[in-house]
């Protein structure tokens, strides 16, 4: 089975902020930067808007140069201290969704959604909720790619901007890169291009047509790393799996909000099987078991058990959630997702399997 990870990029950060809290600049060319001084200002733009960028403005460019191309368009000085809360923020709602998570810098983090989704339409799903959470919290728009590598799913991030998702399965790999020009890969920049161009490799099909070995007699190291990205070759995890990871979790989205008990049940049976063939594969053991489950109008509770010692048992945190559920079993409102997180992890140590009845005293 394919690998699923998420790479996802603001949109215009910066400015799409400055947009947010004055709506009046929207539609408008918004370039954040240094002072432009009527073109006599010094300094670069740190980005601009999608309307400043149909001038040819981007980031790095002279803000003088930018101010010549455009002088109808809002100037505007970074805040960094805002950008970087509302980094954290974006990356709190993130982290939620699985906690294989890695955050790249201000606006952009990886999620690997591997072991908790089932194919790539459910990864859809969860990223466009992604999408919405983000919107409706922050107020400012994501795109997000979806791939079986990291180095594909932040180039398909990339591909369609603002508020895109883009998918590429296995299959796909080689018609989504073929004709692309080879900056898309992320490590040619238009200096290293020319080296590529001279030999005339231009688009990422060049390189997948190059043998591997001439493109290391070529360009070295970086050429082996080229080469593998341009073929879809790229093992670098999301996360290595290690002692500081607090908890295992997955969680799922209903087609349709139910209050049927059955297919409850049913997608925490899924769930929990899921989380258990990590928990296996990685020799874990826990002793917190959490119940999440959120109602139709996002409104979303928690329920935690926390065990007298560790154990491995697949049913027995089942039994556990359905009690935990009980509580809920009468709620009005539909159910719209559920969830199961297990915690207070320990690693290495000889899984105790325990049946039911030794826990019939808690
Ligand atoms: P990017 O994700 O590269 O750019 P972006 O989010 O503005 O636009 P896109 O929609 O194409 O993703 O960078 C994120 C932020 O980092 C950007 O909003 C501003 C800052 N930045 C700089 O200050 N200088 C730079 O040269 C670049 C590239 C980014
Ligand atoms: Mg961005």
């Amino acid at each position: 089975m394919s690998r699923i990870v998420l790479h996802c990029d603001l949109d215009c950060f910066f400015a799409a902020v400055e947009i947010r809290d004055n709506p009046q600049l929207k539609g408008k060319p918004v370039i954040i930067g240094a002072d432009p001084k009527e073109g006599k200002g010094r300094g670069v733009i740190s980005t601009c808007n999608y309307e400043a960028r149909k001038y040819g403005l981007h980031s790095a460019m002279p803000i003088s140069q930018a101010y010549r191309r455009c002088p109808h368009g809002f100037y505007l000085k970074p805040n960094g201290n805002k950008y970087f809360k509302v980094s954290n923020e974006v990356m709190d709602i993130l982290e939620k969704y699985s906690d294989n998570f890695q955050r790249v810098g201000t606006d952009e983090a990886y999620l690997e959604l591997t072991e908790i989704t089932k194919d790539f339409e459910e990864a859809e799903k969860i990223t466009k909720e992604i999408q919405e959470e983000v919107l409706k919290k922050i107020g400012i728009t994501i795109s997000i790619g979806i791939a079986p590598t990291k180095s594909l799913a932040k180039i398909a991030s990339d591909e369609n901007k603002p508020n895109g998702i883009t998918i590429v399965k296995p299959e796909t790999v080689y018609e989504f890169l073929k004709d692309m020009d080879i900056t898309r890969i992320p490590g040619i920049g238009k200096k290293t291009k020319v080296y590529f161009y001279k030999k005339g490799i231009k688009k990422i099909g060049d390189i997948i047509n190059t043998p591997l070995p001439t493109m290391i007699k070529l360009f070295g190291k970086h050429g082996r790393w080229i080469w593998n990205v341009a073929n879809g070759l790229d093992n670098r995890k999301v996360k290595e799996f290690h002692e500081e990871r607090k908890s295992i979790s997955a969680e799922r989205t209903f087609f349709s909000d139910t209050d049927k008990f059955n297919e409850i049940l049913s997608k925490f049976e899924d769930i929990n099987k899921k989380i258990h063939k990590s928990i296996l594969k990685h020799q874990i053991t826990y002793k917190t078991i959490t119940l999440k489950i959120r109602f139709e109008g996002f409104v979303t509770y928690t329920r935690s058990r926390t065990l007298p010692f560790h154990i491995q048992d697949e049913k027995y945190v089942l039994t556990i959630i359905l009690e935990l559920f009980k509580e809920f079993s009468n709620h009005k409102k539909k159910v719209r997702l559920v969830g199961i997180k297990l915690s207070n992890l320990e690693r290495n140590q000889r899984a105790r399997q325990t049946n039911l009845i030794s826990f019939s005293y808690i």
